[in-house]
């Protein structure tokens, strides 16, 4: 039997003004290595620090021209009060003067692939995605998914506030939640299956289990563009929510989880905001506009005439976008009532307006980064309209049983977080936003 004790030690974090001229180890990776006449700055990457280090050449036990970028070394020395500039070094107000180095495990690679060491990543898209192991320890695609990782926590802790479960669906599924065909097919077992397109069945069975959920995990669509806003595989924060008056429900909870991400972000991530050098949007209204007003503001304003069509083009979101930002001052446009054709099969129509449903998407910074809207609650609706649609009713059983048990007046949306994170971060492709970005041309790595 061997007894462990609990070692504070593995925390991460070092309070520098209690340690000021006194000596440290410190672990970490060497980012960047600049040797000059008199010894080098050895910037260290740490889990919580990206740290500026001085070494006096003649004051060493390994000559700094000798260290590689990348190696893993730990670091013994005094900590001193300092003013740094440089935005990717997180503190700036302190350094250390090294005593002593160990290394730990060297770089095997006298020259890196990519040069992570400048303050922009020079690299074509393909080389930034194929040396994604190495791509991903620069300053700034570090902050892109610190960002990330923000955003979805927050997701979560802001729901579990309000009362939401989280949950885990599966996502070797046996039918097509959101219909189309950008469905990827596989073999279960000599059985036909499919890779989720969404929680959608499962949120929804969930409402009658615990009222209100969420969920946040990797979804896949067969997409076969190579668009700047497509992924084969994204994450999405999904929440599904029972007893709701209406869709605006809705609306309101996915402004006060925005809110709460925004303000979580300003709060935990003001380096990397700074590194990004971005600017996260501030919620103070909820703007909301139907889908048919949009269609008249881009005809009467900008002169295109998009009437006839059944959903918003690219073109279109990105002109609405811009009027509200300017006439209506959000950053955050809710438009409503999508024709009932463009909605999958389990939305509710409207009562008051027959060919519109009650659903929405949030429109963020020319992009659409949310669906959601109300669903069918009542087994008998949902019999009707699949039918209606020409599905095969038999296929979905297992789902609609649930319908049969009794379920509340319900609704939930989806929200891509990688689409969200490069609205955020202003990148100009939502690929940027994945860590290991699947397209139609990439499995790898
Ligand atoms: P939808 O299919 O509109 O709705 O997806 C919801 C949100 O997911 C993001 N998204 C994508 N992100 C990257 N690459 C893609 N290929 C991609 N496709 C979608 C977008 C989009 O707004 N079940 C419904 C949601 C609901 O009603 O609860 C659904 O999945 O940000």
């Amino acid at each position: 039997m061997q007894e462990i004790q609990l070692d504070e030690k593995i925390l991460s974090k070092i309070d520098f003004k209690a340690n000021e001229e006194k000596d440290i180890t410190i672990t970490g990776m060497i980012q960047n290595l600049r040797v000059l006449g008199w010894g080098a700055f050895l910037i260290l990457r740490t889990p919580e620090y990206t740290l500026q280090t001085i070494i006096d050449k003649n004051n060493i036990n390994i000559p700094p021209d000798e260290l590689l970028v990348e190696s893993t070394v730990s670091i013994t020395g005094t900590v001193k009060p300092a003013t740094i500039k440089d935005k990717a070094l997180n503190p700036r107000d302190y350094e250390i003067h090294v005593k002593s180095i160990e290394i730990i495990a060297a770089s095997a690679l006298k020259e890196l692939p990519a040069d992570t060491t400048k303050k922009e990543l020079n690299v074509h898209l393909d080389t930034k995605f194929d040396l994604r192991p190495l791509t991903l320890r620069h300053p700034r695609e570090r902050a892109i998914f610190r960002i990330a990782s923000t955003i979805a926590r927050e997701f979560g802790d802001a729901l579990g506030r309000l009362g939401f479960t989280q949950i885990y669906s599966p996502k070797l599924v046996a039918s097509g939640a959101e219909g189309g065909a950008n469905i990827f097919k596989m073999d279960y077992f000599g059985r036909e299956a499919y890779l989720a397109q969404s929680p959608q069945f499962y949120k929804q069975m969930m409402v009658g289990v615990y009222g209100r959920v969420f969920e946040v995990a990797p979804v896949f669509r067969a997409e076969k563009h190579d668009t700047s806003r497509h992924l084969n595989e994204y994450i999405s924060l999904d929440l599904e929510m029972g007893y709701i008056k209406d869709f605006y429900d809705l609306i309101k909870v996915e402004s006060l989880v925005l809110k709460s991400i925004f303000e979580k972000l300003e709060s935990n991530c003001a380096h990397e905001i700074e590194l990004l050098d971005i600017e996260i949007p501030k919620i103070d209204k909820i703007v909301t506009i139907k889908f048919k007003e949009v269609h008249e503001i881009i005809f009467n304003e900008f002169k295109k005439d998009y009437r006839a069509e059944k959903d918003l083009a690219p073109e279109e979101e990105k002109l609405i976008c811009q009027y509200s930002k300017e006439n209506w001052g959000s950053e955050l446009l809710f438009v409503t009532h999508y024709p009932s054709e463009k909605r999958p099969f389990y939305t509710l129509d409207d009562p008051d307006d027959p060919g519109y449903t009650c659903s929405f998407d949030l429109l963020f910074r020319n992009v659409e980064i949310t669906t959601g809207g109300q669903r069918l609650h009542v087994y008998d609706d949902y019999v009707k309209k699949m039918t209606s649609l020409g599905m095969n009713v038999n296929n979905f059983e297992s789902y609609l049983q649930t319908f049969k048990f009794g379920m509340p007046p319900h609704g939930g949306l989806g929200l891509g977080l990688e689409r969200l994170t490069s609205q955020i971060c202003g990148l100009a492709n939502v690929k940027e936003a994945s860590l290991f970005p699947r397209d139609i041309n990439r499995l790898e790595p």
